[in-house]
């Protein structure tokens, strides 16, 4: 049986996991707020100002989330208010709520 763990599969190249980094890697480190805010804002690709659903879930597989699309799905329902289909800064910070509770550790 092939053993390969495809753990990095669909990660793009870009993804900036690891940017934080650790002094002992024998302890998961989780994101801070501000560092999710951060990660988060990284991945407004078309630097409008919002995240969209495309952009949002790519910020989930780089944190790690091995369902994305669905996270992302999960985050608009949540934290987009005024039901644009898009997080504005204004929603962000409801975002960065859920993406703390799911306990993303740094990598
Ligand atoms: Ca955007
Ligand atoms: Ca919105």
């Amino acid at each position: 049986m092939n053993m390969a763990f495809a753990t990095t599969r669909g990660v793009d190249k870009n993804c900036v996991r690891g940017l934080v980094k650790t002094r002992d890697k024998q302890l998961p480190i989780r994101y801070t707020p501000e560092q999710l805010r951060g990660m988060f804002w990284r991945y407004d690709t078309n630097r409008d100002g919002k995240l969209s659903r495309k952009e949002l879930k790519e910020a989930f597989n780089c944190l790690g989330s091995s369902i994305p699309g669905f996270r992302a799905h999960r985050a608009l329902n949540r934290a987009d208010e005024n039901g644009d289909g898009y997080i504005s800064e204004e929603e962000v910070e409801e975002l960065v709520s859920y993406a703390v509770k799911l306990g993303y550790v740094v990598k």
